[in-house]
């Protein structure tokens, strides 16, 4: 079945991540629409040699779309989201703004891919550190029974979209030149640096994004009381987000159980061969739809703990791959 497709978002970095999975995975569109502000209509966007002219996203643009893949902000996307699902379009949102809405589903196709039946027009796609750290996180809950964890991460500046990407570049380039080039996108220079500051700081000392890891872990393995607790940090890395987790289950754990575990999970890769310094790295888990889980071992501080280190693409499995999933979904519901 054919289905007439629209990315909402389509000049920034996961928006081209999705112009390419979508060809790339064969995904079944009849037609192609990228849409983005104002801002950008009428410039062009070219996946290989195929040119897209880009249009402006107004409620109108989803008369007649089936599925809309969004990558634009809150804001826009609360008022235009809706405006879809109401003519009928099944909007895959990868924003903050409905995933926590106890009306919207927010789907890991390899983890609650029954919830997208749920659907009333809009389904969320979660936030690229969460997504991420369930794909360790996840098999090893369903070997040993989860209880709590605590995860710190290394976030990539591909989470901040393209300027993320461009300041951490001029930033080594000025470096190199002997010249100075001060922060515009973060509040610290990111070259040959690192901050425990990803989005906004709440009341209670933690960050959106530490909120985020925590909520929606919880929402997607359907876990309403888990305890958790992170601490997000960035890092000059380009595009891979590293997550070290330290988590305690209900069963007794043994490593050869969490390797299986691991090993026979579809969304993950196991990199776990210290004897000849295999774990996953963020250069190698660049640009692959899995995320490699590795240095798996029994936590100390724990009872029944395990504490292990994931590593995936933030563009992809973080973001547009899981929104092409769930969107592979919707059609395979359809059909
Ligand atoms: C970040 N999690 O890395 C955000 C992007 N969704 O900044």
């Amino acid at each position: 079945m054919a289905v007439s497709v629209g990315i909402v978002g389509a000049t920034g970095a996961v928006g081209q991540e999705l112009i390419r999975l979508l060809h790339e995975r064969n995904f079944p569109f009849s037609s192609l629409k990228v849409l983005a502000s104002g801002r950008s209509a009428g410039k062009e966007i070219r996946y290989k040699d195929e040119t897209f002219i880009i249009e402006e996203a107004t409620p109108e643009s989803f008369d007649r779309m089936d599925i809309a893949l969004f990558s634009a902000g809150a804001t826009i996307t609360k008022t235009l989201a809706p405006e879809a699902a109401k003519r009928g379009c099944v909007v895959v949102d990868n924003s903050s703004a409905f995933r926590m809405d106890p009306d919207v589903p927010l789907v890991v196709p390899e983890i609650n891919p029954e919830a997208v039946r749920d659907h009333k027009g809009i389904i969320a796609n979660p936030n690229c550190s969460t997504a991420i750290a369930l794909m360790g996180l996840a098999p090893l809950h369903q070997a040993f029974g989860l209880k709590r964890f605590v995860a710190c991460t290394y976030q990539a500046v591909s989470g901040s979209g393209v300027a993320g990407m461009q300041e951490l570049e001029n930033q080594i380039k000025a470096w190199s030149e002997g010249k100075d080039c001060p922060p515009e996108t973060y509040p610290h220079p990111i070259a040959f640096n690192l901050f425990p500051h990803v989005d906004v700081f709440f009341d209670d000392g933690y960050t959106k994004e530490e909120h985020k890891m925590l909520n929606e872990s919880r929402k997607i393995m359907s876990m309403p009381d888990l305890p958790a607790t992170t601490t997000c940090v960035r890092v000059p890395v380009m595009r891979a987000h590293s997550i070290a987790i330290h988590a305690e289950f209900e069963q007794p754990v043994s490593l050869e159980a969490a390797r299986e575990a691991i090993a026979a999970f579809s969304g993950a890769e196991l990199c776990d061969d210290t004897a000849n310094n295999v774990y996953p790295t963020p250069l190698q888990f660049s640009g692959k739809n899995k995320c490699g889980v590795g240095r798996i071992r029994i936590d100390s501080a724990l009872d029944n703990g395990l504490a292990f280190f994931v590593v995936g693409d933030q563009l992809l499995k973080g973001a547009a791959l899981n929104a092409v999933q769930i969107a592979e979904e919707v059609v395979r519901l359809q059909a």
